[in-house]
């Protein structure tokens, strides 16, 4: 087992992992900005180095500070977390280079599955069920429109350095399509310094469901259950639940067969998931694969009693995978409350927390990294906790997220709380039957 880890992130997550070390015996170095200097995961962690200031790029997006922490402090692995470094091949290379071992996938696993028309094509190799579309990147504009006739419209153009709805264009015929595809283009090139593209037949209204997967690097994999993150707004999830509501015990065996086919082609090692689209005829599509732990984790973690980051910690250090495949035996939900103004198109409201209270109770789970007197600084994500609640049913579950949700008292700043209140009595919500377009039309006035 290791003997220091160092955890390269901050926020609720920077925590998670820290408390999860602690259980295993493991010390742990926090890095930290100047900005959060004040931060819990610095005072939670044997050990803390500051690494920069404010800016990302500058402090938990630089890889020589964070390299230069890890010798310092001779911690001999390093966890990313979410975001920030956790998808970044080159770091995971870096690390493998100074001989810290990356909790997580090598960089070959990171950039097959980062560059998304070969993530598509190992699944498709490996038997994983994709959406019809070009076969590869496209050539041309005249070569785009022959593959639309093919698969016709609604289509979707896509950027192979994409994902998490960036660099996306919906086309619903021939006239649109030159506009589209030079818009793709452009945005693609600037915002991933690769224009390639590729094509897809638009599945309309999908609900999102996705498949927790473990891999030990050595050809074993197992799954842990579905995650439906429906609930989403401009991309951002904002309620994760499981088991999925449109979920059979059938389309399950299905989905996770086809998760672990998938990490199976590339030998897959840590933790990751695969994100499927479901469409009203419960037919499901393989979108991408993350390669890292993912905000959503712990309701996985309630439904299938087991603790995914002891266990990619574990595997890391070489050990065998420590289970079989799990189901849900219970029911999960998680909302992720944001210092965000749900009135006002969510926009960030950072600033102090003058007052705070945490709901308590069977079944309730508080993941954050704020307490009372806490200044969440501008610089940063706007998750400042995740309220998780475990049940025994769906019903039984939301009633519980409500109760919890009208105990929580944050003051001070502006949160997700009251949006996710509103949520939890909203008929259609509470019927299961809403698809990713539910919140594009919904009235967040009266709140
Ligand atoms: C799609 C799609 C429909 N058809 N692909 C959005 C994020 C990125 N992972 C891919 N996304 C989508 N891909 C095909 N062929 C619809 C979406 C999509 C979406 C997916 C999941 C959750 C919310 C979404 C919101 C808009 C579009």
């Amino acid at each position: 087992m290791f003997k220091k880890v160092l955890i390269a992130n901050r926020g609720e997550i920077a925590l998670r992992v820290i408390r999860a070390c602690k259980e295993m015996g493991v010390k742990t170095v926090a890095i930290y900005s100047t900005a959060d200097k004040d931060s819990l995961h610095v005072r939670f962690a044997d050990e803390a180095v500051c690494i920069g200031p404010a800016q990302s790029s500058q402090s938990y997006l630089s890889i020589p500070s964070i390299i230069s922490a890890a010798e310092i402090t001779n911690a001999d692995a390093i966890h990313p977390g979410y975001g920030f470094l956790s998808e970044n091949a080159d770091f995971s290379k870096i690390c493998q280079d100074y001989k810290i071992k990356f909790i997580g996938p090598t960089p070959e696993m990171i950039q097959a599955m980062g560059d998304k028309i070969t993530a598509k094509s190992y699944m498709k190799k490996a038997g994983v069920p994709t959406v019809p579309g070009s076969d590869g990147l496209l050539k041309s504009l005249s070569d785009t429109y022959k593959i639309a006739a093919k698969v016709k419209y609604p289509v979707i153009l896509k950027a192979t350095a994409g994902g998490g709805g960036r660099g996306m264009r919906i086309v619903n015929n021939d006239e649109e399509m030159e506009k589209a595809w030079t818009d793709a283009k452009m945005e693609a090139a600037a915002c991933f310094g690769n224009d390639e593209l590729y094509l897809e037949k638009f599945v309309v209204e999908p609900r999102h469901v996705e498949i927790q997967v473990m891999g030990d690097g050595k050809g074993r994999v197992v799954h842990f259950s579905e995650r439906d993150c429906s609930i989403q707004r401009r991309h951002q999830k904002l309620v994760e639940e499981t088991p999925s509501p449109v979920m059979t015990d059938k389309l399950r065996k299905k989905m996770g067969d086809a998760a672990i086919a998938g990490a199976k082609i590339i030998n897959y090692e840590g933790a990751g998931t695969f994100e499927f689209l479901v469409d009203k005829f419960g037919d499901f599509y393989f979108m991408e694969m993350n390669t890292r732990i993912q905000v959503e984790h712990p309701i996985s973690e309630e439904v299938t009693d087991f603790d995914l980051i002891k266990e990619q910690i574990r595997i890391a250090a070489g050990l065998p995978l420590s289970t079989e495949s799990r189901f849900p035996a219970r029911y999960s939900i998680e909302c992720r409350i944001n210092a965000e103004d749900p009135r006002h198109g969510f926009r960030p409201s950072p600033g102090k927390i003058t007052n705070l209270h945490f709901p308590g109770g069977r079944g309730v789970r508080v993941d954050t990294h704020v307490y009372s007197g806490y200044t969440i600084p501008a610089n940063y994500d706007s998750m400042i906790a995740k309220l998780i609640i475990t049940a025994s049913n769906r019903e039984e579950g939301l009633n519980r997220m409500k109760r919890a949700l009208q105990e929580f008292v944050i003051e001070g700043i502006k949160t997700t709380i009251p949006f996710h209140i509103k949520l939890m009595d909203d008929p259609i919500f509470r019927s299961g039957k809403f698809n990713t377009s539910f919140l594009e039309t919904y009235d967040f006035s009266e709140i």
